[in-house]
Formats: C-alpha cells, sequence, structure tokens
C-alpha cells in the first residue's frame, strides 16, 4: 500500500521547520489525534517536532469511539506522564476541561511570571495533527466569534493571528498539518477507515471489505444492529452481499452494485452510525 503520496521528504522537513518557527511564540501544544485510531493517528515523529515544549493530546472525536476505549487511552497517556482530555470539536464537549488543564500546566509559568513582575500575560497554543482529524473545527470552536479571513493575499494584513479563547488562552490562528504514518499496513487502514487519507489509497471496494472483516471480529454487533443481519458464519464478501440486498444496491440481473454498498458502508461508519468505535486500544 503506497501512502506517500502528498508527503515526502523535501516536504516534510519544511513542514517541521515552519511548525518550529511558530513554536518560538507559545507555551503549549495541543496535539490532536482520532479517539477511534490514537496511535495510527499520531504523527510519528511528533516528539522531534515540538521538542520539550508542553503539550496536551486532545483526544478528538470523542463522539464517536468507544467511552471504555477512551477512558484506556486516557490512562495509556497519564501513564506515559502525557495529559490528555477527550475532545467534540463540533459540540464543545471537553473544551471546559482542555481549558482548565491548559492553565494547571502553565501555572508554574504564571507564578515565576508574577514574580518577574509580569501579569496577565495570555497562555499561548497552537493546534497540531494529521488532515482531517479536526483542527479548524476545534478552532472554530474556540474562537468566540468566527475569525476573520486573513488568507495570505496581497494587501490583507495578518492582524487576526491570535484567536482569544476562553480562559486567558490565545490560540494561533492557523494549524500545524502534520504528516500521518505510512509504516504498515494496519496504520494505513486505520487512517483510510476513518477517512483521514483518501480513499484513492485503496480501492472503495477493497476498503470497505476490509473494514467489514474488521467489525466482524471486533464489533459484530456494529453490522448485525445496523443492518439488521445474521453474520454468523459469514465471509467478508457474503456479509457485503446481505447488506446490498438489505439496501437494494443490486445492478441488473439482481446482482450486487459492491461499489454502491461499499461507499454506504465507509459513509456510515465515518458518521458513526454503526455506533460507538474504537478501532485502536493502547498496546500492553
Ligand atoms: N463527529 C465528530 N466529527 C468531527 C469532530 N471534529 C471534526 N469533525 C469532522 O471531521 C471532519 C474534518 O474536520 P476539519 O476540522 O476540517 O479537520 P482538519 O484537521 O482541519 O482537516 P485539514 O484542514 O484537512 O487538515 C469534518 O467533517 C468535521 O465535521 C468531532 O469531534 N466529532
Ligand atoms: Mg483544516
Amino acid at each position: 500500500m503506497s501512502m506517500n503520496i502528498n508527503w515526502y521528504p523535501g516536504h516534510m522537513k519544511k513542514t517541521k521547520e515552519s511548525i518550529q518557527k511558530n513554536l518560538v511564540m507559545i507555551d503549549i501544544v495541543f496535539e490532536l489525534l482520532d479517539s477511534r485510531i490514537p496511535y495510527s493517528s499520531q504523527n510519528p515523529v511528533i516528539e522531534s517536532v515540538i521538542g520539550n515544549k508542553p503539550r496536551i493530546v486532545l483526544l478528538n472525536k470523542s463522539d464517536l469511539a468507544d467511552s471504555n476505549a477512551n477512558r484506556l487511552w486516557q490512562e495509556h497517556f497519564k501513564e506515559e506522564g502525557i495529559e490528555s482530555v477527550l475532545i467534540n470539536s463540533i459540540s464543545g464537549k471537553g473544551i471546559d476541561d482542555l481549558i482548565n488543564t491548559t492553565k494547571a500546566i502553565m501555572d508554574k509559568k504564571r507564578v515565576n511570571n508574577a514574580r518577574k513582575g509580569i501579569i496577565n500575560q495570555p497562555i499561548r497554543a497552537m493546534i497540531l495533527g494529521i488532515p482531517n482529524v479536526g483542527k479548524s473545527t476545534l478552532i472554530n470552536n474556540l474562537a468566540k466569534k468566527k475569525s476573520a479571513k486573513t488568507g495570505n493575499k496581497p494587501g490583507i494584513t495578518k492582524t487576526n493571528q491570535w484567536i482569544k479563547t476562553k480562559g486567558g488562552i490565545e490560540l494561533l490562528d492557523t494549524p500545524g498539518i502534520l504528516w500521518p504514518k505510512f509504516e504498515d499496513e494496519e496504520v494505513g487502514l486505520n487512517l483510510a477507515f476513518t477517512g483521514a487519507i483518501k480513499d484513492e489509497i485503496l480501492d472503495t471496494e477493497t476498503l470497505s471489505l476490509r473494514l467489514i472483516e474488521r467489525l466482524s471480529t471486533i464489533k459484530p454487533d456494529s453490522i448485525k444492529e445496523r443492518y439488521n443481519i445474521d453474520i454468523e458464519g459469514l465471509t467478508g464478501v457474503e456479509i457485503m452481499d446481505a447488506i446490498g440486498i438489505k439496501r437494494g444496491c443490486l445492478i441488473k440481473g439482481g446482482e450486487v452494485d459492491y461499489e454502491k454498498v461499499s461507499r454506504i458502508i465507509l459513509d456510515e461508519f465515518r458518521r458513526g452510525m454503526l455506533g460507538k468505535i474504537s478501532l485502536e486500544l493502547p498496546r500492553r
């Protein structure tokens, strides 16, 4: 599986350098991960990108993940000495927790500053994450009002570089887009299932078949309940046939339209219609 389409070594180097330029201005990094795949959705060299900057892991799309798995991931990060917060960037759930955690981490610095006579200094943060993990959605939710378009057109001054949020936190208005992992097939599939990488990586039918196979192993009820079919003893293709028939995805001659049924399965999974499903658990 080739996933190295948009990222090549020169691009990664430039990305890292431009993020590091911004890091100089900030106090803390909000590292956005997908709660369903916290391992697969983490940039492979995040530590070397941010150096010793404080960070909080934001387990985003937590509404789509299994709540028990969410808890296990939080414990996992805690064991690694990393603060994590469960977030739903659309509803804003978890944002208060994020603000409180940020303040707690930065409190030492605030006390030190106060000693030096520096008071009311805002905490400055920036968001980092791989494509599609929810960076823009979170920025919009944190911004009290819709931030003005700045862009890099000539004549438009970048005045809105910092977005004021609750609790005296200022957020850099442009997130850092990091490259995803592309070392193994399992990670690649996880990224593709959740929509982090484009469907072109793998044809839709194969991707959907792999998802069905995965779900029938980790959470067979998700398929049974959503499509109202008994999948016991069925192969992946037979399950797709059954879903195709249920959904009327048929072409002339009564054959199942695999393209159509594949799209339905992937789309419904990504929108959480098959339930709250975590594809990864912390490795022990
Ligand atoms: N269910 C759910 N969907 C989310 C959440 N956060 C973001 N999304 C959805 O995920 C998709 C991607 O969100 P964006 O905010 O565009 O992601 P991004 O990281 O800015 O993506 P790029 O700009 O491409 O790097 C959108 O369809 C969002 O609505 C969340 O917490 N829960
Ligand atoms: Mg974006």
